[in-house]
């Protein structure tokens, strides 16, 4: 009997049933195509405003529809300017249509994974702004930032 898992071990099939809870939460299909995609999508730091940003009801309950969406914009197949334009709305945090400095600030945190110092911080996005900002108001519009990421190809990943 050496060879018992420790379920078994507990005299209960436990494990097959936890197994097919699991399997029965995703369609069959479905849950092959999202796999490789769903393991990189839990580490992302942005996961939270990614389902937010596509989520209809725009607080992160997102639909099948709404989930798939996501996929596609995510996919490496994506059409750079989509990526871009939902990039753009994944940095905008508070949906104003611009990125100022504090969605920026945020932003520059959580793809550094806050490694950086507030001053660090500070110091980049004021870069960041100081060359793209081509309008000079002191924030970024869809167009400032696309602007930035052909030179910042970065921002997209
Ligand atoms: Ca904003
Ligand atoms: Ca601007």
């Amino acid at each position: 009997n050496g060879g018992q898992t420790p379920f078994q071990a507990q005299g209960l099939d436990q494990g097959n049933c936890i197994g097919m809870g699991l399997e029965e939460s995703f369609p069959r299909g479905f849950r092959a195509a999202g796999e490789p995609f769903c393991s990189c999508y839990r580490d992302n730091p942005f996961r939270q405003r990614i389902a937010e940003v596509f989520s209809e009801d725009g607080e992160g309950n997102m639909t099948l529809d709404d989930f798939l969406d996501m996929f596609s914009v995510l996919s490496e197949m994506a059409p750079r300017d989509l990526k871009a334009y939902y990039a753009f709305k994944i940095y905008d945090f508070n949906n104003d249509d611009y990125i100022c400095k504090s969605d920026l600030e945020k932003t520059v945190n959580k793809l550094t994974r806050n490694e950086l110092t507030p001053e660090e911080v500070c110091l980049v996005c004021d870069k960041v702004i100081d060359e793209a900002d081509q309008d000079n108001d002191g924030r970024l519009s869809v167009e400032d930032f696309q602007h930035m990421i052909v030179r910042a190809p970065d921002f997209l990943r």
